[in-house]
């Protein structure tokens, strides 16, 4: 299976045409389109973190001004919508063109579609914002009815989501167009990733649009009266879970991909990297039902199918865990290491891009453990809807993801617009911040939740609760671990603000992607058809889901009428 290693699937990648002298992307038209893709997400970052610092004071009970419920729940879904949905949407986005473009070697196939998604999905993200902040929509950012928001949340999360549709089709566009031109090479990894990430995305979306079109929007349009809550749960997590999976692979695609080079070592090993990638498409889905354990309606037996899933999509972690290990042993090698463990050492930890990776990867695994602890039936009795939850997931996707995200900016900006980094201190000190703020904020979030702690509760004291004492003790500390990160987002959004303003530009860095130790695939093996794991997947999720789903509908069912709080 494994063919010889060929230096153009993988190796450093020059743009430019053959007869194109300046091998820069610079100014190119797709490079306008990444760009306004990262500049919302990097923009609804920034509005998102400053949310949140006022989230943590007012978990510690701080006598903010402004406090109040009705602005505390409207905060927690704005942070949790932009960080969540709009953040990694469309930063996902941009990656996506960038890969596209620099790996396939060839231009992306409908970049005008391409505008078109960006610009549906920023109309669906405004929509929707503008009611959150109007306090129509504190719905939190996984809107569970029967708490009800205004048309236009449900309508405007739909169009963001259309948008991204509209990216996956030029993606796979762009791929089919290079696999026509070219059969005879395995798809290049960087865009294996992509594709894996679109077909995660494809299906995972289709449980929230179908929750959309059928239960929440013409319910809140007012055609219907009630609304069944479990229905609408179970299709809410067919899709909230794989989410996760659609922000985690490309970020999995930057450590496979990036993160050797700019390391100065080799991918330990290019099958196993596609292994990963395809296992997400399996199993990525077919696992929603670990996050309605305590639901009704739904039998225990599949919880423990969807359970059995989830643990087996903690597999591709641990391999990944592994060849990245193997593939930084490699680099440090390389720089002159060769005691048992001083590579660690001669890593490049002053670099931006390199220590936001490694301080992700570092994180990622004490959330994995997390993880395995919420997927066990038992055990999650124990945590649900605690404060462990929020800790659980700030380490998974606000750092593995977040984290990732960031630093894969300090590589991108310089490539995309010709400029250095500005602020090199702020980039070089950023990702220590993130990391111990996060530390200080996860760790006691997971203690504090062990104590009992409910998650989104917006007076944390319970009004004075004996009970509430043994953990408003430790809510401070996650407070100041909030105001770190919130400096850690600030550093970030300067360094990005002073890049893109700076006039001058010089040379831009060239797209290059780590070789990999041993070689790639052949052309068309197993690990390269994306159409049979795409019909594999649907298969799983067929077997997962419609025997619930039918169960759900056939019941006699008890709708819900519409709550709005505030
Ligand atoms: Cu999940």
């Amino acid at each position: 299976m494994i063919d010889r290693y060929d230096a153009s699937a993988t190796g450093v990648i020059d743009i430019g045409a053959a007869t194109d002298k300046s091998p820069s992307a610079v100014g190119a038209s797709w490079t306008k389109l990444a760009l306004a893709n990262f500049g919302v997400a990097i923009t609804a970052f920034g509005i998102a973190a400053t949310i949140a610092v006022m989230q943590a004071m007012s978990r510690a009970n701080a006598d903010l001004p402004f406090r109040s419920p009705r602005i505390f729940y409207l905060s927690v879904t704005a942070h949790g919508f932009l960080m969540a949905l709009v953040f990694t949407t469309f930063f996902v986005m941009g990656l996506g063109y960038v890969f596209a473009r620099v790996s396939l070697r060839r231009p992306i196939e409908g970049e005008r579609l391409g505008w078109m998604g960006f610009w549906v999905a920023l109309a669906g993200t405004l929509m929707a914002v503008a009611v959150i902040l109007a306090g129509k929509a504190s719905v939190l950012y996984t809107f569970y009815p029967p708490l009800e928001a205004h048309p236009l949340f449900y309508i405007g999360t739909t169009l963001l989501v259309v948008g991204s549709w509209i990216w996956c089709f030029v993606m796979v566009q762009s791929y089919r167009a290079w696999r026509r031109e070219t059969p005879s090479k395995p798809v290049p990894l960087p865009m294996h990733g992509i594709m894996a990430s679109v077909i995660v995305w494809v299906l995972a979306t289709l449980g929230v649009a179908a929750e959309m079109i059928f239960l929440l929007i013409p319910w809140s349009l007012g055609f219907r009266e009630t609304v069944d809550p479990v229905l609408a749960r179970t299709l809410f997590w067919w899709f909230g879970h794989p989410l996760v999976y659609f922000w985690l692979v490309p970020a999995y695609t930057l450590w496979y991909t990036v993160l050797p080079k700019e390391a100065g070592g080799k991918l330990f090993s290019d099958p196993l990297a596609r292994l990963v990638f395809i296992l997400f498409v399996l199993f990525s889905t077919p696992v929603g039902l670990h996050h309605q354990f305590t639901d009704p309606g739904i039998t225990a037996g599949w919880k423990l199918i969807h359970t059995m899933n989830t643990y087996v999509i903690l597999f591709p972690s641990f391999i990944t865990a592994f060849t990245l290990i193997a593939s930084l042993e490699i680099a440090g090698r390389a720089r002159g290491a060769t005691g048992l463990f001083n590579w660690v050492a001669r890593l490049p930890w002053r670099e931006p891009f390199f220590a936001s990776i490694a301080l992700a990867m570092l994180i990622f695994s004490l959330g994995g453990i997390g993880g395995a602890i919420n997927a066990a039936y038992g055990m999650n009795a124990v945590i649900h809807n605690t404060a462990w939850v929020q800790g659980h997931f700030h380490l998974t996707a606000g750092t593995a993801t977040g984290l990732t995200f960031m630093g894969a900016t300090y590589w991108l900006l310089p490539r995309l617009t010709g400029k250095p980094l500005r602020l090199p201190a702020f980039a070089a000190v950023q990702p220590y911040l993130w990391f111990v703020g996060m530390l200080m904020f996860s760790i006691v979030n997971h203690a504090t939740g062990l104590m009992g702690m409910p998650r989104r509760v917006f007076d944390a004291s319970y009004g004075g609760h004996p009970a509430a004492e043994s953990w408003l003790a430790w809510t401070g500390l996650s407070a100041i671990g909030g105001v770190i990160l919130f400096a850690s987002a600030m550093c970030f959004v300067a360094v990005v603000v002073a890049t893109i303003t700076n006039r001058r530009g010089g040379d831009a860095p060239a797209f290059a992607f780590a070789e990999p130790v041993g070689g790639t695939i052949r052309a068309g093996t197993i690990l390269d058809r994306f159409g049979f794991w795409t019909i594999a997947a649907v298969v799983m999720i067929v077997l997962a889901y419609a025997y619930p789903i039918f169960d759900l509908l056939r019941m006699e069912r008890f709708g819900a009428p519409g709550l709005s709080p505030f």
